[in-house]
């Protein structure tokens, strides 16, 4: 085969963020660019030569001429195999089991997540390591430097693959194995639940179910487990066929944009169980008939009830959350007597405690669960996690949840998300939080004593490394708190995310709505920030 060497120029934005780069379409479109960055990351590397990469994505738009393009740079910067999902397809947790699995170096995930799809929306690329999960910020740094710099990349002229047969092919020194995108990660979602007590609710009909795979990476996997081999009817699984546009709507999957499952699990003849997933499979959105479940009292119900599922009867090592997300598992942890860690936002700060056998679960506030099975959150292990509950429970979500609530509190939780300000002004709100920073504890508003405000920094308990500036965050005598944060996901100026927590002891109190529970703190949240006065806004895009 012969290799080119291609000159080219760097280009400065090349920063990876919290997952990955992720910019529209046309930036990535742009000369060299994708190219730059590939070369980037094949450069930071301790060694190409003779390694094994998986390679797949959440078929978004530019999903095929992007894997085209990283096999030619593959193969010319020397990597001896390449492990494919048919049709260039993984999801993101599949292909962190499949790098585990079959003992890859590495893997190349191309998706921007639960960000919208198509010709003017995004695309992403971000490289995981061979634990299976997320490269450490040591690393993206240091792709980061090398774009800055970068005058050439590698790419051969083999022609271009045939991604939709199973097969493998050989093009000199370098196989390229196309696998069924799949299979591998059902079998493995097999050896953690209880298939048995499954099939039998679901074909009793005692668990009734309605998944939406939001016309993404989900509805091949969602039919395999949920249909073929669960036995749920098949329209069981709506919005079942990955499109490229993701039909033209945010595979995102809260009540906002998986609206048809939102409407059908609030109606009168709701399914006992709702669940979406996002573009690339790893989110997850829990509801039940008439209930939804918030990605932090799902983390806790689940590390509380993982004694039930066949793979954590022996209980956990440890749990963690992001910083953002609510205090609801540590009240489990401290229950239960296991340690509880806090992390910045971004599932690569779970890896090193997953690696070190220091937790068994983690999750997050942005609709993200997982286990020691891979090293990326998982939507559908959730979903069958969830099910699994039910089934062995014979509860209803709902009494799931009042029962959790019961025992252990409630955490009120809500996030805020003003999108897309421009850049100068979310600064702005920062450096204007910042500055309060000194002054605000012992100030008192309303009920409310602050009792510390601080940046979280986060110090990586097994290798040292130290994360700065990962948030913002105000927190009250009472265990309330707010937090305030620049989203590292989006491609359009700055989302200013802020999360309101407030713990409510009292079970006459627990069902209250959560925007009118968290009224004063969000409108006290709003003051600290002046969101409104320096956007003009009136609300946010979004509430979750
Ligand atoms: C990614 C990360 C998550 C993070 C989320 C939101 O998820 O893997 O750890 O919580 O982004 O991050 P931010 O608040 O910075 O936008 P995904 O599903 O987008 O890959």
């Amino acid at each position: 085969m012969q290799i080119e060497t291609i000159t080219t120029k760097p280009y400065q934005d090349q920063n990876p963020g919290t997952s990955g780069l992720r910019k529209k379409v046309k930036v990535f479109q742009q000369t060299g660019y994708l190219e730059n960055f590939v070369q980037s990351i094949f450069d930071s590397l301790e060694e190409t030569q003779g390694k094994v990469l998986v390679l797949g994505g959440d078929g978004r738009y530019f999903n095929r001429v992007a894997i085209q393009i990283i096999i030619k740079m593959a193969a010319a910067n020397g990597f001896e195999e390449l492990i494919i999902g048919q049709g260039g397809l993984l999801s993101t947790p599949a292909a962190s089991h499949i790098i585990r699995k079959y003992q890859a170096d590495g893997g190349l995930i191309l998706s921007a997540s639960h960000n919208p799809g198509g010709p003017d929306e995004d695309f992403g690329i971000k490289y995981n390591v061979n634990n299976g999960g997320p490269a450490p910020e040591k690393f993206t740094q240091a792709v980061f430097q090398r774009s800055q710099v970068i005058d050439q990349y590698k790419t051969a002229d083999i022609p271009d693959i045939d991604l939709d047969n199973i097969g493998i092919a050989q093009f000199e020194a370098l196989k390229v194995t196309i696998i069924d995108p799949v299979t591998d990660y059902a079998e493995l979602l097999e050896t953690i639940f209880d298939f048995k007590v499954l099939k039998q609710s679901i074909s009793s009909g005692y668990i009734t179910l309605l998944f939406d795979a939001m016309s993404a990476i989900t509805g091949p996997y969602a039919k395999r487990i949920l249909v073929d081999i669960l036995g749920a009817p098949a329209d069981s699984v709506i919005n079942a066929e990955p499109l490229e546009d993701f039909g033209g709507h945010h595979p995102d999957p809260n009540l906002a944009h998986a609206h048809e499952l939102a409407e059908r699990m609030f109606s009168d003849n709701a399914p006992v169980f709702g669940a979406a997933s996002d573009g690339d499979g790893d989110r997850n959105m829990i509801t039940g008939s008439n209930i939804f479940v918030t990605p932090s009292d799902s983390l806790a119900i689940m590390a509380a009830n993982a004694h039930l599922i066949p793979a954590y009867k022996a209980g956990l090592s440890g749990v963690a959350r992001s910083m953002p997300t609510s205090q609801a598992v540590d009240r489990v942890a401290a229950s239960y007597k296991i340690p509880c860690y806090e992390t910045p936002t971004g599932w690569k700060f779970f890896g090193n405690l997953l690696d070190a056998g220091k937790i068994t679960l983690c999750g997050e506030e942005s609709f993200g669960t997982g286990s020691t099975h891979v090293r990326e959150k998982d939507g559908l292990w959730a979903v069958l996690f969830w099910l699994n509950l039910i089934a062995v429970k014979r509860q209803t979500v709902a009494d799931i949840v009042q029962e959790h609530w019961q025992k252990f509190g409630r955490d009120i939780y809500c996030r805020h998300d003003y999108e897309a300000i421009e850049t100068p002004i979310a600064n702005g709100i920062v450096d204007h939080l910042r500055a309060q920073l000194p002054t605000l504890p012992g100030q008192v508003f309303g009920e409310y004593l602050v009792s510390y405000a601080d940046e979280f920094c986060y110090e990586d308990s097994i290798d040292g490394s130290i994360s700065k500036n990962q948030g913002i965050r105000v927190g009250f005598e009472n265990g309330s708190r707010i937090v305030f944060r620049l989203s590292g996901t989006g491609t359009v100026g700055a989302t200013l995310r802020i999360y309101i927590e407030r713990f409510e002891a009292d079970p006459e109190k627990h069902n209250q709505e959560a925007q009118t529970a968290l009224a004063f703190l969000i409108e006290l949240a709003e003051q600290l920030c002046e969101v409104k006065q320096r956007t003009g806004r009136s609300e946010p895009n979004v509430i979750t």
